[in-house]
């Protein structure tokens, strides 16, 4: 008894500040991948010190970005009394946990074993990839808690059949959830190593399917072709090779590129939410000079993204490095799963701004749509998936297809956030409690696997499992031979490409 308490502490202890704090459960990981490469104690020490330094810093960027611009477009929502969904992880997380005993009569404590319960999904289902050809391991526990919560409304309202077995409810949901973890985030691995010339990561977050959508229309409709001769016949012209003359060319500069554009941008949203709501509602001094308020906040853009990089920089040699000791010892041939922000990092860095831009502009037309056509939901676009979400796809865009892929690719991606959101939101009831994810994939492949559920029932549960896992299949046999080579050994992996 006594053994089973200190146990059951041990992993209360695990899950509260491990596993669901990406940072813990990144230097977790490599101090794990250090101990299991047999490196010397200090260098363990040294190393995972470093990686959980490298994701705190990456925090105080991503959240900087978050809590100062997300209020300015929720302001929008209070400034001119809107009642409608606001797409946000967070404001989706309340709306479960604000609806979920109301509407199910089930508690938030549920959510988290599902999580729990799919993480060690994704766990056999990489360790077993010989066989189900999943490669990635999810870290971020911030997504997979906002996740889980949604998963777990979802599948309720999809399958009330379940509601009358916990256990039975719950290892359903694990299924569904664990395997899209893994073969979403395994669907990022081929983009990231292009992109970042094999740096030995994949994307854990929420917009996995879009990358890998976004890498492939990318270089269907702007990639670079080449005739029988070699010669090339479509040519790529990247943001990175913009080189702007005159006054331009201060764009060249991502700083400079994106504190200017953020500057007419949240200047515009800020103007017309008007001074006095500052005032009033977010602590701004009556006697501050409101352009130089505007200025300031606008230009803490540029300032978090900056920071966002060095995270970035910090942590990535190491998690990556140290993962090699998992990947040969626990989890043959895989890769860690990080938040999307890891990417900025690589690539042409205005294009994280360009497709942010660009999927902005596809949200605001597309709210402008529902509201013309009457919707009985309307969205108000959130800061987290307007800006994670379409500077990541543009990103990926980007190094595929260029400035124009980098453009189209994520204004495509705002529109469809919009209106996916507004459909899955009001059918499933969360719209009524104020929010909803509203990332990209759930968006998309969500609601569409809450359709298939919804009805056939437990047939449509087993199609959805069986769709996910044929995905990795599918992606193997196309190419057996780089399948796995591109994540253990990415030199390798572009001679053999090269003489393909
Ligand atoms: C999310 C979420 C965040 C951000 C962050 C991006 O989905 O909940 O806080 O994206 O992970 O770095």
């Amino acid at each position: 008894m006594e053994i089973l308490q200190v146990l059951k502490s041990i992993w209360e202890f695990f899950a509260t500040y491990i596993l669901q704090k990406a940072p813990y459960m990144v230097g977790f990981l490599t101090l794990l991948g250090y101990i299991l490469k047999r490196e010397k104690w200090y260098d363990c020490i040294g190393g995972t010190l470093k990686a959980i330094i490298g994701m705190l810093i990456l925090n105080v960027g991503s959240s900087g970005l978050v809590t100062t611009f997300r209020p300015i477009l929720a302001g929008l929502k209070d400034r001119f009394d809107l009642t409608a969904c606001v797409i946000d992880p967070y404001y989706g997380q309340n709306a479960v946990t604000a609806g979920v005993t109301e509407v199910f009569g089930k508690g938030f404590s549920q959510v988290m074993m599902l999580l729990l319960i799919a993480f060690l999904v994704n766990i056999l289902l990489v360790r077993f990839n010989k066989y189900t050809k999943c490669r990635t391991l999810f870290t971020t526990g911030h997504v997979q808690v906002q996740q889980a919560a949604t998963a777990f409304w979802l599948i309720m309202f999809a399958m009330p059949a379940l509601l009358k077995n916990d256990v039975l409810m719950l290892i359903c949901m694990s299924i569904i959830l664990g395997a899209y973890w893994a073969v979403g985030s395994n669907l990022t691995v081929k983009p990231m190593q292009e992109l970042t010339d094999g740096a030995g990561f994949a994307i854990a977050h929420q917009q996995m399917f879009g990358i890998r959508l976004g890498y492939f229309l990318a270089d269907k409709l702007f990639g670079e072709r080449k005739d029988k001769d070699g010669n090339v016949t479509r040519k790529v012209k990247k943001v990175g090779d913009l080189q702007l003359p005159g006054f331009f060319s201060i764009f060249n500069e991502n700083m400079v590129c994106t504190a200017v554009l953020m500057t007419i941008f949240f200047g515009s949203i800020m103007g017309i939410i008007g001074k006095p709501y500052f005032v009033e509602n977010q602590g701004l001094a009556e006697g501050t000079n409101f352009v130089w308020f505007v200025i300031d906040k606008s230009l803490h853009f540029a300032v978090y993204l900056a920071v966002l990089q060095l995270g970035v920089r910090t942590f990535v040699t190491e998690l990556t490095a140290s993962f090699q000791g998992i990947a040969d010892k626990l989890l043959p041939a895989s890769v860690p799963g990080v938040d999307c922000a890891v990417c900025y990092g690589f690539g042409d860095a205005n294009a994280v701004t360009f497709g942010f831009l660009a999927g902005l502009v596809g949200q605001l037309i597309a709210i402008a749509v529902l509201i013309f056509a009457g919707s009985p939901t309307i969205i108000i676009c959130g800061f987290v998936p307007v800006f994670f979400d379409n500077a990541t796809i543009g990103l990926v865009a980007n190094e595929k297809g260029g400035l124009k892929a980098c453009l189209v690719i994520p204004f495509l991606s705002g529109l469809i956030q919009v209106f996916g959101s507004a459909f899955i939101a009001g059918w499933v009831g969360m719209a009524a409690y104020g929010g909803y994810l509203g990332m990209f994939d759930w968006a998309t492949v969500w609601p569409l696997f809450t359709i298939i559920m919804k009805y056939l029932g437990y047939i449509g549960l087993a199609l959805v499992a069986v769709i996910l896992l044929i995905i990795p299949q599918i992606e193997y046999r196309r190419d057996p031979k780089g399948y796995f080579l591109i994540t253990e050994d990415y030199e390798a992996y572009k001679a053999y490409k090269n003489e393909k």
